[in-house]
């Protein structure tokens, strides 16, 4: 039996696809009438602190997201496999906001803006693409897909990841000792990386200032659609405002939804989305876990399982 346990989500339309598509396989959501020993897998999002409760027979959690950070400090997390989802449409969506926001702050968006507003005719010629080294933080599936697109765009491209990666046209960096050198030559930082002890609050006053200058003429800029827990807000609203960093976009925030008081809203070189820059999308999502929970009951091996003491 498969259980789904989501939150913040249509439960019942994602519950009413997988019983379609895993027929005549039992499908049942949270608060149904069931015997909880029956349960085979959990299909998770934001799980409530009881959520695993009596589940003795559990084989594998299933996370609808692909990051699992808040999934792993789940006071009660059973001992099983987590299984995270990967998925083609994740990542286009993902890229999508990438592109966006690298190719805005290439072309010095925040100052025409202010341009217009002050009805100013300045001819600013913005660097070209091969000028403006955009920096990755994390090298997964999500770093390697928006490098596919930002690629072709002409951009510098460099990469930083826990372990060396070596991907085509890409400078790659590796580990906190090379993390200054990624840093000195990066103008658009992205970061793309699981939360961790080890990248927690990584966007920070320090990483900031050992950004390139001069690259782009307003200052470097991050682009953040990872996690919340990765950056300092008060060390980026101070960075915006005395011109430590050009601009910032931000899907992502240390409390969600983001603190109306918070003055990150008022600042118009800090580009705000709600956690809106990739979403699991239901028909891919069905047909993914629903793969996977097929071959694990005929006999085949757990894909996309987490690494519990990596931490992603
Ligand atoms: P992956 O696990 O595929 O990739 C993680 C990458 O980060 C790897 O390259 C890894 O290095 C690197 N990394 C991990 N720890 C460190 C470290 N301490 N120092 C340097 N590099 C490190 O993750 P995904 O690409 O699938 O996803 C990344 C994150 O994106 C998710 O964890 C999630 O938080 C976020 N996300 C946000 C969404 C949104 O809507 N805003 C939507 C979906 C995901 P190595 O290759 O050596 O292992
Ligand atoms: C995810 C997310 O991790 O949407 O998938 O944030």
């Amino acid at each position: 039996m498969l259980l789904l346990h989501l939150s913040d989500v249509d439960e019942a339309r994602w519950a009413e696809a997988f019983t379609q598509s895993l027929a005549p396989y039992k499908v049942v959501r949270q608060g149904e009438d069931f015997d909880p020993a029956d349960v085979d897998y959990i299909f998770v999002w934001k799980p409530r602190p009881e959520a695993f409760e009596g589940l003795s027979n559990l084989k594998a959690v299933l996370s609808l997201g692909a990051g699992v950070d808040a999934l792993l400090k789940h006071p009660r997390l059973p001992d099983v496999p987590v299984v995270r989802f990967i998925d083609k449409d994740l990542s286009q969506r993902m890229s999508d906001y990438v592109v966006a926001h690298v190719t805005m702050h290439h072309r010095q968006f925040t100052r025409f803006q202010a341009d217009q507003k002050a009805r100013r005719w300045s001819q600013f010629y913005p660097p070209a693409a091969n000028e403006t080294t955009v920096g990755i933080m994390g090298l997964g599936v999500l770093g390697q897909d928006a490098i596919t697109r930002l690629r072709p765009l002409g951009f510098d491209l460099r990469g930083w990841s826990r372990t060396p990666k070596v991907i085509d046209g890409v400078a790659g960096f590796a580990g906190a000792a090379q993390f200054d050198a990624f840093l000195s030559g990066t103008d658009i930082l992205v970061n793309l990386l699981p939360l961790t002890p080890e990248t927690q609050g990584i966007l920070n006053a320090e990483t900031f200032a050992k950004l390139r200058r001069g690259g782009l003429a307003s200052g470097p800029v991050i682009v953040n659609a990872a996690r919340g827990g990765h950056q300092r807000e008060a060390d980026i609203a101070a960075a915006l405002a005395d011109g430590t960093l050009g601009a910032a976009s931000l899907d992502v925030f240390e409390v969600e939804p983001l603190p109306a008081d918070s003055p990150l809203w008022g600042l118009e070189n800090c580009f705000i989305t709600p956690h809106i820059a990739a979403i699991s999308n239901e028909k891919t999502g069905v047909h993914y876990f629903t793969r996977i929970i097929q071959d694990h009951l005929a006999g085949r091996e757990l894909i996309n399982v987490v690494d519990r003491a990596r931490g992603y």
